[in-house]
């Protein structure tokens, strides 16, 4: 591999997350534009509205990329913004937003890679019945069309959906995230071969509209077991556990929607898990589920620990007190990212682009203007590291999008959480590249 000539390096961010301009220029609701003005969701009442302004700030951030030295940006389309009822009519306005914006891409030679989908779901649409609507699939087909006729001539690679585990798990059954409806699992089930259904026609529409694009879609890594010491034994145990799904967290493993988009089967463990709730998967719907795709991303920024205790029983997820942690708490467990990919590859063997990695400090700007985060640094160090044994040990893995580009809204965490490479002051609107964003700059240059 030579990492600096094919190796894509780049950086990923959302629509919600950064454009703010929740209701301007005919943009129509997503369920987050609803859901941040339910009582207690969000951490201190944040609210996507404003976010990073990045709608009236594009040319300064895209200036931002290109000092940066990415050779990609992994950017989402808002669904609402180019479709205010989801289906039938187009804002121009809002199409004409991303088009500017790809322009600016491409004159600073960066490659943009679209999300269809980060989320921010047309609220119209979920008033409907969102994912469990029997046409929801062609919603999506038809949104698809309007992507791949607007942007197609400039943009050749596509994910189809954003980590379908997390908006479903947490949408749906924990309800922390929106629309925060809780289904039993019958209905969630249905919803999610919807969602394959989905991706599988809006995948043959983009191979329809735009014959030289390059198509896959981005799970997170939910199950990223790594083995603490690198026996052949706990080895073992770590992939059993990767290709398993538990029953109560079935719907956040990436084994369940591995299968299911690029298989076009439920999991080998589900009839026995859902029984009567399993829904029929017809000749149909595999072929349609299973449209190859070129490359699959990877969402990964920790795994669960596998060990043997003194007394040789296997023991999950133990770590040594004070190990390290990121900002939300999370360990920082950089073998995941070889064991994960390594896994993901012998398993699949599709070529992969990790579409998020990176992790969120408690960054302030310090008395002398800069903003020193040599945890991330660390961090990204690490991961880096483990995923080039990865690839030397047979791993094709195409890319990386660094999560993320700018400080922005986390979800139902708010902006208490700071993920970026460059801080945001989200009073003055501010960027202020993190060190980390100059070791980034070095790391692509070098
Ligand atoms: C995700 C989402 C991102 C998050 C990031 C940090 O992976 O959950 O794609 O939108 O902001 O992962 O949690």
């Amino acid at each position: 591999m030579d990492w600096k000539k094919d190796f894509i390096w780049g950086t990923a961010t959302s629509s919600y997350q950064i454009e703010g301009a929740a209701f301007e220029d005919g943009k129509g609701l997503s369920v987050w534009d609803v859901f941040v003005r339910e009582k207690g969701r969000i951490f201190e009442g944040h609210t996507g509205d404003v976010a990073c302004d990045h709608y009236h700030r594009m040319k300064e951030d895209v200036a931002l990329l290109a000092e940066l030295g990415v050779g990609a940006y992994r950017f989402s389309v808002s669904w609402p913004r180019i479709m205010p009822h989801g289906t039938g009519s187009v804002n121009e306005t809002g199409l004409k937003f991303y088009s500017d914006l790809i322009d600016e891409l491409l004159k600073h030679h960066i490659t943009p890679y679209v999300t269809l989908f980060h989320w921010d779901y047309p609220n119209e649409l979920e008033m409907q019945g969102g994912w469990l609507n029997p046409s929801s699939p062609d919603w999506f087909a038809q949104y698809t069309a309007v992507v791949a006729n607007a942007f197609g001539d400039r943009v050749k690679h596509y994910f189809t959906f954003n980590e379908p585990q997390i908006f479903t798990w947490l949408g749906y059954d924990r309800c922390t995230h929106a629309p925060g409806i809780k289904y039993p699992v019958g209905r969630i089930l249905a919803m999610c071969r919807n969602i394959a259904l989905a991706h599988g026609k809006s995948v043959q529409k983009l191979r329809e509209l735009v014959p030289d694009c390059r198509v896959g879609y981005a799970p997170t890594c939910g199950n990223a077991y790594w083995p603490v010491e690198e026996t052949e034994l706990l080895a073992a145990k770590a992939k059993e556990l990767q290709d398993s799904i538990g029953a109560e967290d079935w719907i956040h493993s990436s084994a369940f929607w591995n299968e299911l988009f690029i298989k076009g089967r439920f999991h080998r463990q589900c009839p026995q898990l859902f029984g009567d709730d399993l829904p029929e998967l017809s000749e149909g719907d595999r072929l349609l589920i299973s449209q190859p795709l070129d490359f699959c991303g990877m969402n990964l920024y920790q795994g669960t620990s596998v060990c043997l205790s003194e007394a040789g029983e296997l023991i999950l997820g133990e770590l040594p007190a004070g190990h390290g942690k990121t900002g939300m708490g999370w360990p920082i467990t950089p073998k995941a990212m070889y064991w994960a990919v390594k896994n993901f590859y012998d398993t699949y063997q599709l070529p992969l682009f990790i579409t998020e990695n990176g992790m969120s400090a408690l960054d302030v700007i310090s008395l002398d203007g800069g903003v020193h985060d040599p945890c991330r640094i660390d961090y990204l160090e690490r991961h880096l590291s483990e995923l080039k044994r990865a690839v030397s040990d047979g791993a094709k893995v195409e890319g990386y999008f660094l999560w993320s580009f700018l400080d922005n809204f986390e979800w139902e965490k708010g902006y208490d959480d700071r993920f970026g490479i460059v801080y945001v002051d989200y009073e003055t609107q501010r960027r202020v590249p993190k060190d980390s964003f100059y070791w980034y700059q070095n790391t692509i240059k070098s």
